[in-house]
């Protein structure tokens, strides 16, 4: 099968386009990757060229001979529907969980998305956790990252007011969101750190600068990101007001919502203000 006529390939771009509709991916803005299943990549194999190995600039040993699909360093979103083959690659991990080479895609050259060591170990902890995890995605969403300049750094502070601005957000994320302090993107420290918090929850803001979102499919976690982007769109036209919040959920209302829902509400979120 050609690789971008197979199913896996066709969410993906569709998954991308969508967040590039919303807005969250100026220019070169955002990554994405996609641990590939195994029948999948038997799918395409006959398609897939063996390039160089290349530095991963990680150790992920628990990745060791799996496939994944990501965008290209310095690729537009924008761009990713038109012309798959140019944007987006496949690569494969290597026997020792240091290296990579790429089987498909960057057509016109360049390289593999500039995140790639927090996705690869993001994939990681994610795997280790649940096998089912596949998909990592990494957006520039407004509405959160404005919220880093006005609210404190802090994971307990951002899970209650994203929780407190749409009733499905302790739904969809219980175990709430983790908050990285500004940091230098594109390297090893910043990886580890969003790995730190990608053991507890499946999302993760970068202060200034974006949010990672992880899921079991393209849908799922498009939508997480969706709903937290949502909400943090909601507390800033509730700021915007400046009146304050005349009313809100309070944590025993967010009791009530645990039981009838079946979610386990981590008591941490649930502070007396
Ligand atoms: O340019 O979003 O974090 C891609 C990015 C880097
Ligand atoms: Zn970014």
């Amino acid at each position: 099968m050609r690789v971008t006529e197979a199913e896996f390939v066709k969410k993906f771009i569709k998954t991308a386009d969508d967040g590039w509709i919303l807005g969250w991916h100026e220019r070169n803005g955002g990554n994405l990757s996609y641990r590939i299943k195994p029948d999948d990549v038997s799918a395409v194999k006959e398609n897939l060229k063996e390039g160089e190995w290349r530095d991963a600039g990680t150790y992920v040993p628990g990745l060791k001979g799996e496939f994944f699909l990501v965008t290209g360093s310095g690729k537009f979103f924008k761009n990713v529907k038109e012309d798959p083959e140019d944007t987006l690659s496949i690569i494969e991990i290597d026997d020792t969980g240091k290296r990579y080479r790429i089987v498909w895609g960057l057509v016109n050259g360049g390289r593999p998305t500039s995140e790639l060591p927090t996705h690869l170990m993001n994939h990681e902890v994610k795997k280790a956790i649940n096998d089912k995890y596949r998909v990592i995605y990494h957006a520039h969403t407004t509405n959160l990252i404005a919220l880093t300049f006005v609210l404190p750094l802090e994971d307990e502070v951002f899970t209650r007011e994203l929780w407190e601005m749409a009733t499905e957000c302790p739904v969809v994320f219980p175990d709430g969101v983790g908050v990285v302090p500004w940091m230098v993107p594109g390297g090893y420290e910043i990886a580890v750190k969003t790995c730190e918090l990608m053991k507890k929850y499946d999302l993760a803001i970068w202060a200034h600068h974006g949010t990672f979102a992880a899921g079991f499919d393209f849908d799922l976690t498009f939508g997480l990101m969706h709903t937290a982007e949502k909400a943090a769109e909601i507390l800033v036209k509730v700021l915007s007001m400046g009146m304050g919040k005349k009313q809100t959920v309070e944590p025993e209302d967010f009791k009530k919502l645990s039981k009838v829902f079946s979610v386990d509400l981590p008591e941490r979120f649930l502070y007396e203000k």
